[in-house]
C-alpha cells in the first residue's frame, strides 16, 4: 500500500489508483461499483489536479520570491479545450495513467470524453490564446492569463434540416474541478455616473469618478502546467457579482427585489460570450464585459506589486501586459485612471508607466472587425475614461501637429476619435499609441499591418512594429490528439524531445525514402481515417469511406475563407462524374466543420448549402462510390482533436490579403496533411518551410488581389467567362440541391455574380486545376507519403513555442524562471 502523502502526489500507478479510489469516495461519494461515468471522470480530473497544486504552490512562492517579471496576457477569449489528457502528457503520466484505469476495469477513452470543454473563444484567437498559456508554462515564463469566466461559452452547433441550429452551451452544469474560486480575491469595478474635480490634502487639484452603480469581480483560478517542468502559471478568469455594499444600500431603504435584481443584472455581465468575429454596433453589454476583466485584471496586478515588489515607480519593471487584438485596449485608459486617481500619480509619470507596460498584437485587417465605440455610449458608461482618452488624444495630436506641420488631414487620419458621422473611438488607435509594440501574427499579415491599417503609425515610429508569426502547442495537437503518430515519431527519432524542441522533428527528414517508416506512416494516418469514419458515422450517419483522399476544411464559417470556392469545387467533380468525363477518378471523402456567427445569414446560408450538396451526393449510387460530402457538426477544440490527424488535404483558401495568419493550417499540416492554399496568412511562411514541392498553392496574390480592386473586379465577367463556371453556380440556382427550390440559394449565387467581394470567381478555376493536380499527385501514394512525412519534419518553427520565445525576447523582455520538478 501506499504512503498517505505519497497518495496526492505520486506518479507511480498504486498512487494514481489510491487517489482515484479516494477522491472518487471522499469527493463523489461513491464507490467504483455505482460511480457513474461522470463519476470517474471527476475523480480523474481530482487526481490529476492533486499533482497540478503540489507545483502551482511552489511555481507561485519562488516567483514570489524571486520577484519575477511576470507577463500578463489580457484575452477576452481563452479556447481551452478539454484538460484531462493534456494535463496528463504535461505531468508525463498517461501511459501509467491508462494502465492503472486498465487494472481498475476502467474505459479510458470514455472518460476523457465525459469532460465538456471551456469552449471560452470564438476560433482563432481564443485558441492561439490557450496554446500560448500551455508555451509560457512550457517555455518557463512566469505568467497570468486574464480574462473573463463565461458561464456560457460559445454556443454548441446542431445541425437540423442542413441548417445551423444554436443550442446554449451548459459546461458549467455538471461542475469545474479544473478551476479553484478565489472569494477573497475581488475587485470592485464602477460604472455611469459622472467626474468631478477636488482638492487632495495638498491642495492639487484631482479628479475623482461618482459611479452610478458598481459590481464586483471574483477571480477563478485555473493552473496551467507546463510540460516536462514543474512550471505552473495562472489562468485567473472574472466572473461578475453584485457588491455587497451595493445590495445593501438597497436592502436598507427596503427594496428587497430591488436589492436581487441589482444582482441579476450585474451577473448578467460575465453571463455570456459573444459568438461573433465582427462587432455589432453599439453592444453595450460588450463594451461592460471590456471594462469589467480589465478593470479587474490591472487593480489585481497592481495588488500583487504593492504585496511583493512595493513601490508603483516599477511597476512596468515587474509587468508586461500582452493586449490580445483590441479587446482589452481599454486598459491604457483604465490604468491612467488606477495610477492618477486612487494612487496618486502625476499625468507624466502615469502616461510613462502605461506606455512601458502593454504591448498589442493585431489579429485581422478586415474593417468590419475593428472596433470602435460610440462617444456617446462610453460617455454614458465610463465617462472618466473618455476625459482620459480625449487627454491622450489632444497630446498625442500635438506632437504630430509638431512633427508634420499643416498636416491636418494626417491628423484626421490618426485620431483616437473618428469624426466622420457619429463621434467614435477606434480602440486600436488607442493601444496603438498606449503600447511600447505593437505586431501582426504572420509575416504577410504584419507587412500589411505596417503599409495599411497603421500606415501612419509606421510612418512615426518605426520601430514599434514587429512580427511574430503564430503558432500551435504540439502538446495538444499531436501528443494528445494524434498519439500514434506521436509514437511513431518518438520511434523514429529515437527519442521524444521533440515534444518539448518541436525543431528536432526534422530527424524525420532523413528517413521521408525509408519504405519501412513510409509504410508504418500510412498505417497511422489510415487507422486515425477508420476512427473518423466510426466518429463521423454515429454522429452523422454518412459513411465515408477510409481508402478515400480526405479534403477537409474545418474553421469559422465566413465568407472571407470561401467555403463556398471549396463548395463550387464538389459541384465540379459532381457534375464531371455525371457526365462520366473522368476515367479513374480519385475518391474524396470532402470533410467541413465550422460555426456561423448566428446573426450572418450568408454564412449560415452557405453550411445550408454544403448540407444540401451532400444529401445529393452522397445519395447518387452512380457517384457516391467516388464522392461523398459531410458537415460534421459542432466544430470546436474537442472534435477538431479528431479531425487533423484524419486529414490527407487541409483546406486553406482565403482571399489573399485576408486571413491574418490561420492557425489550422498548422495544425492538420503537423499532423501529416498537405495543404491546398493561396499566398495568405502563414500559409506562405508554411509553404516556405515544407518547401515548394510539397505545398499545392494557387489563385491571386495580394498585390493582384489589391490591384484587380483598382481596376475594377467585375465578377460578372468570369461567371459569363467560364461555362463550367457558369454551369455550377446555374446547377445551384436549378433547385437540384434544394427539392426543385430555385429561390433558397439566390441570395448567394446573385452575391458571388454581382458583388462577389472575397472574389471566388476570380481564384475560381486556378482553384479547379489547382485541385487537379491534387487529385493526379494523390494516386502517387508513395510520392504523397513521403511528402506528408516532409511536411511534418519541417513544421518545427510553427510551434507555439518558438513563437513565446520570439514575444519574450523581442518584445517583454522577459527571462525564463525554472522551477524545478
Ligand atoms: C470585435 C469583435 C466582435 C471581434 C472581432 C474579431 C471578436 C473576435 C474577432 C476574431 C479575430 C480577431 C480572430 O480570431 N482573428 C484570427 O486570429 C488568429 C490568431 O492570430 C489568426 O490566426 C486568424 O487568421 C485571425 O482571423
Amino acid at each position: 500500500s501506499v504512503e498517505r502523502e505519497h497518495t496526492r502526489t505520486g506518479m507511480s500507478k498504486a498512487a494514481l489508483k489510491q487517489d482515484f479510489l479516494d477522491n472518487l469516495f471522499y469527493i463523489q461519494g461513491r464507490f467504483r461499483e455505482v460511480a457513474t461515468p461522470h463519476d470517474l471522470y471527476m475523480a480523474a480530473a481530482f487526481t490529476t489536479r492533486d499533482r497540478l497544486l503540489k507545483r502551482w504552490v511552489k511555481s507561485a512562492q519562488a516567483f514570489k520570491t524571486l520577484h519575477a517579471r511576470t507577463l500578463c496576457y489580457l484575452s477576452a477569449e481563452f479556447l481551452l479545450g478539454p484538460h484531462l489528457a493534456n494535463n496528463l502528457v504535461n505531468l508525463g503520466i498517461i501511459e501509467t495513467s491508462q494502465e492503472a484505469g486498465q487494472e481498475l476495469d476502467l474505459d479510458f477513452e470514455a472518460i476523457l470524453e465525459e469532460e465538456e470543454e471551456p469552449g471560452l473563444g470564438n476560433g482563432g484567437l481564443g485558441r492561439l490564446a490557450a496554446c500560448f498559456m500551455d508555451s509560457l508554462s512550457t517555455c518557463q515564463i512566469p505568467a497570468i492569463g486574464y480574462g473573463i469566466r463565461y458561464e456560457f461559452g460559445i454556443f454548441d452547433q446542431a445541425i437540423e434540416d442542413g441548417w445551423q441550429v444554436e443550442k446554449s452551451d451548459t459546461w458549467l452544469r455538471n461542475g469545474n474541478p479544473w478551476e479553484i474560486p478565489r472569494p477573497k480575491i475581488r475587485f470592485p469595478v464602477l460604472y455611469g455616473g459622472h467626474t468631478e474635480q477636488y482638492r487632495d490634502q495638498n491642495g492639487e487639484p484631482r479628479m475623482r469618478w461618482v459611479p452610478s452603480w458598481v459590481i464586483d469581480g471574483v477571480a477563478y483560478d485555473t493552473p496551467i502546467l507546463g510540460y516536462g517542468v514543474g512550471n505552473v502559471n495562472l489562468l485567473r478568469l472574472w466572473k461578475a457579482e453584485a457588491s455587497e455594499s451595493f445590495d445593501f444600500q438597497a436592502f436598507n431603504v427596503g427594496d428587497y427585489y430591488g436589492a436581487v435584481h441589482a444582482k441579476i443584472e450585474a451577473e448578467t455581465i460575465s453571463k455570456v460570450l459573444y459568438p461573433n468575429d465582427e462587432p455589432e454596433a453599439g453592444k453595450e453589454l460588450r463594451l461592460k464585459q471590456q471594462h469589467f476583466f480589465v478593470s479587474c485584471s490591472l487593480q489585481d496586478m497592481i495588488r500583487l506589486h504593492l504585496n511583493t515588489v512595493g513601490p508603483l515607480d516599477d511597476f512596468a519593471d515587474k509587468f508586461a501586459a500582452q493586449l490580445n487584438d483590441t479587446h482589452p485596449a481599454l486598459a491604457v485608459a483604465e490604468l491612467m485612471r488606477l495610477l492618477m486617481d486612487d494612487h496618486g500619480m502625476t499625468w507624466d509619470r502615469s502616461w510613462e508607466m502605461t506606455q512601458r507596460t502593454f504591448c498589442y498584437t493585431n489579429h485581422t485587417l478586415l474593417p468590419e472587425a475593428l472596433e470602435t465605440w460610440s462617444v456617446t455610449l462610453f460617455e454614458r458608461l465610463l465617462p472618466r475614461h473618455l476625459e482620459i482618452i480625449y487627454e491622450i488624444n489632444r497630446r498625442f495630436l500635438d506632437e504630430i501637429r509638431m512633427r508634420f506641420l499643416g498636416d491636418e488631414d494626417r491628423v484626421r487620419r490618426m485620431s483616437l476619435i473618428a469624426e466622420d458621422g457619429e463621434r467614435r473611438i477606434r480602440m486600436a488607435h488607442l493601444a496603438v499609441v498606449g503600447s511600447k509594440a505593437v505586431n501582426g501574427v504572420a509575416k504577410l499579415h504584419s507587412e500589411l499591418v505596417k503599409s495599411t491599417l497603421f500606415k501612419d503609425f509606421n510612418a512615426l515610429w518605426p520601430e514599434k512594429f514587429h512580427n511574430v508569426t503564430n503558432g500551435v502547442t504540439p502538446r495538444r495537437f499531436m501528443v494528445v490528439s494524434n498519439p500514434r503518430l506521436a509514437r511513431l515519431i518518438t520511434e523514429c527519432c529515437g527519442h521524444d524531445d521533440w515534444i518539448r524542441d518541436l525543431d528536432r522533428v526534422r530527424a524525420l527528414e532523413s528517413h521521408a525514402e525509408s519504405s519501412d517508416l513510409q509504410a508504418q506512416w500510412k498505417a497511422v494516418k489510415l487507422a486515425a481515417k477508420r476512427d473518423l469514419t466510426e466518429w463521423l458515422k454515429h454522429v452523422t450517419g454518412v459513411q465515408l469511406d477510409p481508402a478515400a483522399m480526405f479534403d477537409v476544411q474545418a474553421k469559422r464559417i465566413h465568407e472571407y475563407k470561401r467555403q463556398h470556392l471549396n463548395a463550387l469545387h464538389i459541384i465540379r467533380c459532381y457534375q464531371e462524374l455525371k457526365q462520366g468525363l473522368l476515367k479513374d477518378p480519385v475518391p474524396r471523402a470532402f470533410i467541413f466543420g465550422g460555426k456561423a456567427a448566428p446573426a450572418y445569414f450568408l454564412a449560415k446560408l452557405i453550411i445550408k448549402l454544403i448540407n444540401a450538396i451532400a444529401e445529393v451526393v452522397n445519395n447518387d449510387p452512380e457517384v457516391n462510390g467516388f464522392m461523398r460530402v459531410v458537415f460534421m457538426p459542432d466544430f470546436n477544440v474537442k472534435t477538431g482533436q479528431r479531425l487533423y490527424p484524419a486529414a490527407d488535404l487541409s483546406e486553406q483558401i482565403s482571399l489573399a490579403g485576408k486571413e491574418a495568419s490561420g492557425t489550422g493550417n498548422m495544425k492538420f499540416s503537423m499532423n501529416g496533411a498537405l495543404t491546398i492554399g493561396t499566398l495568405d496568412g502563414a500559409n506562405l511562411e508554411i509553404r516556405e518551410a515544407v518547401g515548394k514541392e510539397n505545398f499545392f498553392l494557387f489563385g491571386m496574390t495580394a498585390e493582384d488581389v489589391l490591384e484587380k480592386q483598382i481596376e475594377g473586379y467585375r465578377p460578372w465577367d468570369y461567371y459569363h467567362g467560364d461555362h463550367e463556371l457558369k454551369a455550377d453556380i446555374d446547377l445551384i440556382n436549378s433547385g437540384l440541391f434544394s427539392h426543385g427550390d430555385t429561390k433558397l440559394f439566390r441570395p448567394l449565387t446573385d452575391d458571388l455574380i454581382n458583388h462577389d467581394p472575397f472574389m471566388v470567381l476570380a481564384d475560381y478555376r486556378a482553384y479547379i486545376e489547382c485541385q487537379q493536380r491534387v487529385s493526379e499527385a494523390y494516386r502517387d501514394q508513395q510520392h504523397w507519403v513521403r511528402m506528408s512525412i516532409l511536411n511534418v519534419a519541417r513544421m518545427g518553427y510553427f510551434s507555439s513555442d518558438r513563437a513565446i520565445r520570439e514575444y519574450a525576447k523581442n518584445i517583454w523582455g522577459i527571462a525564463p524562471t525554472p522551477i524545478d520538478l
